[in-house]
């Protein structure tokens, strides 16, 4: 089966189109080994999505995407900037889909208009021959405030809610594979540098106060820049900090004064 409007040459070439799965990261990571480089596996129905940290992420049955990229040749070295890259690639292939305009919450929230329309994991497996990065992506689609309510979920956002619009989730993955591909092909050439300019403009956490944990405690701060490896780094107390992984609360969105 192949995805609508697909323009790449090998995200989302192999499509795993399931009906129902626990998390299409877990599926991805279990079934690499038999997955062609640039699998995508895509459901409506994610019944144990998974955020970072343990948390979850929920999903309500045919109302929103849940999407994992397989990479087998992301290089260690840069699985860090792969949540970065992934947060542009979703910017943009959002915005080409539906006209909507998204920006970042370091390291890989897509927001509109402060609210959470997206969230982006990134997990890999690293050991001898079985090397390979996953790129799990949760976008909301249809989702009322009721919705919402339901799920108590304040601060979040759906594609229909923000433009009226209700994108089909195989257009919506089809945009995400082809921005994604162009934006890791863009980086094989170019390098993060290049790209860091752009991330910087979509990056809603630079200039605010921030609440971070660096070396293992909570500080406040303010987040001046990102690095060239995707580190946030922050200004605390005259100090600059790069914070590498973990989370970065910021003043004024989701409800942190
Ligand atoms: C994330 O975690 O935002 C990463 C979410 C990744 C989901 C995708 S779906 C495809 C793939 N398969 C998986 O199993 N996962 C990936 P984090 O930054 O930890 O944010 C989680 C928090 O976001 C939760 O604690 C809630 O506060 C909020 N949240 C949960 N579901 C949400 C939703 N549908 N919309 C907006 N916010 C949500």
């Amino acid at each position: 089966m192949n995805l609508p409007g697909l323009t790449t040459t090998y995200i989302g070439r192999s499509w795993l189109p399931l009906e129902s799965v626990g998390s299409t990261n877990d599926y991805c990571k279990t079934n690499a080994p038999k997955l062609a480089h640039g699998t995508v596996v895509t459901t409506g129905n994610q019944t144990a999505g998974k955020g970072r940290l343990g948390r979850r992420w929920e999903d309500t049955a045919e109302k929103g995407l849940a999407m994992s990229v397989l990479l087998h040749d992301w290089p260690v070295e840069q699985l860090g900037l792969l949540p970065l890259l992934a947060g542009m690639a979703v910017c943009e292939g959002l915005g080409a889909l539906c006209g909507v305009d998204c920006r970042i919450k370091w390291s890989n929230d897509v927001l509109v208009d402060s609210k959470k329309l997206c969230g982006i994991l990134c997990e890999s497996r690293i050991s001898g021959d079985d090397a390979f990065a996953v790129i799990g992506i949760g976008v909301n689609l249809a989702h009322s405030q009721q919705d919402w309510d339901r799920l108590g979920l304040v601060y979040a956002a759906s594609l229909f809610s923000v433009t009226g619009k209700k994108p089909a989730a195989e257009e919506t993955a089809s945009a995400l594979c082809n921005a994604l591909e162009l934006q890791l092909e863009l980086f094989r050439k170019e390098g993060f540098p290049s790209l860091r300019e752009r991330y910087k403009q979509l990056c809603v956490t630079l200039n605010k106060p921030v609440r971070v944990l660096w070396q293992g405690e909570e500080r406040r701060g303010v987040a001046v820049d990102v690095d060239e490896t995707g580190a946030l780094l922050c200004d605390i107390d005259g100090q600059l900090c790069a914070v590498n992984a973990g989370e970065a609360s910021v003043r004024g969105i989701y409800g942190y004064v």
